[in-house]
């Protein structure tokens, strides 16, 4: 062997070895120790070593395999039908070549329908179903072989344990995901957190890890769905001619489909559904990370057969991966309104999620603790969605020798005051208060903020001037500031200077919920401050309150609760209100728009809302008189619709209840919808 090849075989070993570890990692333990992205190329590079030298081919390799060999911890059931994998397309010309390849095959046919289905991010399995009776269910495994996880899947309420109607096959096997939504997966990962648990690194690793559990109650806790894409073996009964009616069936046989699902032509059709899709990745309420297009129709996909793994009549296109590997290089210490000081990430830029990422949170010291990491190391790195980015996981294997560890600073970085974190809490303060500059800046953007006073054209950047060049040294200072004085401001021109103390001026008329909001007391957000106008009707009464008669209100705990009345202890904070008062601010203590129409009617909210969440919703039910509850019963007013309602609304319906969308519970309300 010449000193090339030894190199080759040296590679090809530590190829299989690492993916064989990584495989070991994420099917056998649910904790994936490198991003899926990372993962596809170490495989692609395997693959095409082995394309040129097909002799180096072994049949340990990871390339010959579907999936991974069961767990062994349950009973292995064989598939009737093997379980396959999917091809990957990463942009629109992938695309238009598998239609080449299928045209060049299928040589007659000129125009190509597929049908494009969401690729969810769970776990694919197998159901078994004799005379409609759900026997069996089966992760996918190694492809042929796969576990029993029966006990587990008959406990997700969207797989019915009997089909519905007659026209089924008497065998049948349903190919499909099973899924955690991503607000069950965030739910899920905040209690693990609370309870000093490890968290799940992504919705799918947290399906796989509910999946795999013995016991049954455990899977059930976990709020796990299932949707239905093919199907494996039947027999008993003529299937219908297209993938498109097959999945109708499956659907009218009692299982979850995809809503999504569409019927596309050619690569066009395909590239313009991946594009309209692309755009509301973020707001559909699972995980999906591409695709899958198949030809419609049953006889050309036979025609068109299988290649290896795959079926050659399918595809997945992938969207940008959401998890990537990339370097921590240091941390940085920001200090915000309250004081906390929150590490953040600085990285080597990654591009993740669609974008490239140069800095994450790190939240504070418990989570870096809880990660391990240390400046230097490899890090994964997650954005999904909209969501800010996130460490994840410390890639242990590639530490290097001397990692460095991250110290939370004594003193403030900002003012040098001391920092301290109390007993019980895991957020570390600056003791500096509006001494401190940062946390002076950051209680002025919230005070100025929309949602609080509302001051048109007061954005981060003119806040930081105002207090670097001492105009501003509180709150109040903002009702005193004059045109001359922001001409000392770099781009204010006399026209935006006018136009600034114009909107301060008009700010000065708020309503009771936005002033209290805008106090920026600790854990107060906006629909806690409505509760408080709604409750107390003037700053007066709110500030004389007890701690008692906080905690009696429908959700102020006692936590929250003993902020609110310690605001209102200290002396300053009542000098505050009073000079911003005698500065000319002014709030109705009622909401515009009041309905006495709404009170004492109780409501329940289901489902995504179009334009804004349920907790914006409720408040503005809140602010005029109107009850909340979480459950549907006969004493419901109203219930409030949005999409993917699930069990609320059947329940609505049944007892009668009128159900209201979005637009018309602001229509009653008397708010306009624009
Ligand atoms: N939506 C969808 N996901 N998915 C995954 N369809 C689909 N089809 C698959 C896989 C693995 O395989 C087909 C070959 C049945």
């Amino acid at each position: 062997m010449n000193e090339s090849q030894s190199e080759l075989t040296a590679l090809l070993l530590s190829l299989k070895n690492q993916l064989n570890q990584h495989n070991y990692s994420y099917y056998v333990l649910d904790d994936p120790s490198i991003p899926d992205a990372e993962y596809d190329r170490l495989f692609c590079q395997l693959q095409e070593i082995e394309k040129t030298y097909p002799d180096l081919i072994t049949s340990d390799s990871p390339t010959q395999r579907v999936g991974a060999a069961p767990l062994g911890k349950f009973k292995q059931i064989k598939h009737k039908l093997p379980m396959l994998s999917l091809s990957n397309a990463f942009n629109d010309e992938d695309i238009t070549n598998f239609e080449v390849r299928l045209q060049d095959r299928l040589q007659s046919i000129d125009h190509l329908e597929f049908v494009a289905e969401p690729k969810l991010d769970g776990v694919a399995v197998s159901l078994f179903y004799k005379n409609g009776q759900l026997l069996y269910g089966a992760t996918r495994g190694d492809g042929e072989v796969g576990e029993d996880i029966t006990h587990n899947v008959r406990t997700i309420k969207s797989i019915p344990l009997i089909l519905i109607g007659k026209d089924y096959p008497s065998i049948l096997e349903v190919r499909g995901e099973i899924f955690m939504p991503k607000s069950s997966f965030e739910s899920l990962n905040t209690k693990a957190i609370e309870l000093g648990d490890k968290p799940f690194v992504n919705p799918r690793n947290a399906a796989a890890g509910s999946l795999r559990q013995l016991d049954s109650k455990v899977t059930a806790s976990r709020s796990l769905r299932m949707c239905a894409y093919s199907i494996g073996f039947t027999e008993g009964s003529a299937l219908p001619d297209t993938h498109y009616e097959m999945l109708c069936k499956l659907s009218e046989w009692g299982l979850a489909t995809n809503k999504e699902m569409a019927i596309v032509n050619g690569a066009n059709g395909c590239s313009q559904y991946y594009q309209s899709l692309s755009m509301r990745r973020d707001d559909l309420s699972y995980e999906i990370d591409g695709i899958v297009f198949k030809v419609n129709n049953f006889k050309l996909q036979n025609e068109l057969g299988f290649v290896s793994r795959s079926p050659r009549w399918a595809i997945a296109y992938k969207f940008p991966a959401q998890e990537e590997i990339t370097t921590l290089l240091s941390v940085d210490f920001q200090v915000g309104r309250t004081g906390a000081l929150t590490p953040v990430a600085r990285l080597e830029p990654v591009f993740v999620g669609g974008v490239t990422v140069s800095n994450a949170t790190l939240h504070n010291m418990d989570e870096i603790n809880r990660l391990g990491v240390c400046v230097g190391d490899q890090v994964i790195i997650r954005r999904a969605g909209d969501v800010i980015p996130k460490i994840v996981k410390v890639v242990s294997e590639k530490r290097t020798l001397n990692p460095e560890q991250i110290i939370l600073p004594k003193e403030c970085p900002i003012c040098g005051s001391p920092v301290e974190t109390l007993e019980g809490e895991a957020v570390a303060r600056c003791t500096g208060n509006l001494v401190c500059s940062a946390q002076l800046k950051e209680s002025i953007k919230h005070f100025a903020s929309r949602k609080a006073m509302d001051i048109d054209g007061l954005g981060h950047k003119l806040i930081d001037q105002l207090v670097e060049k001492e105009l501003v040294q509180n709150v109040a200072d903002l009702f005193r500031l004059k045109v001359n004085d922001l001409a000392l401001l770099e781009r204010m021109a006399s026209k935006s200077a006018n136009n600034l103390i114009k909107a301060i001026e008009s700010a000065k008329e708020t309503s009771l919920t936005k002033f209290i909001f805008s106090l920026g007391i600790r854990e107060v957000g906006e629909t806690t401050a409505a509760l408080l106008s709604k409750k107390f009707e003037s700053i007066e009464s709110l500030s004389n309150t007890d701690v008692q008669t906080l905690e009696s209100l429908q959700d102020i705990g006692p936590i929250m609760a003993n902020n609110i009345f310690c605001f209102f202890s200290a002396t300053e904070n009542i000098e505050k209100i009073k000079e911003l008062v005698s500065l000319g601010i002014t709030f109705q203590n009622v909401e515009q728009g009041t309905s006495a129409e709404l009170d004492g009617l109780t409501f329940v909210l289901t489902g995504t809302l179009p334009s804004m969440s349920r907790d914006e919703m409720k408040a503005h039910l809140r602010d005029q008189g109107a009850k909340i509850s979480g459950s549907v019963s006969k004493n419901t007013s109203y219930l409030i619709a949005g999409e993917s309602a699930g069990s609320k609304l059947k329940k609505a319906v049944n007892l009668g209840v009128k159900i209201l969308n979005e637009e018309e519970a602001l229509a009653l309300m008397h708010i306009s919808s624009e």
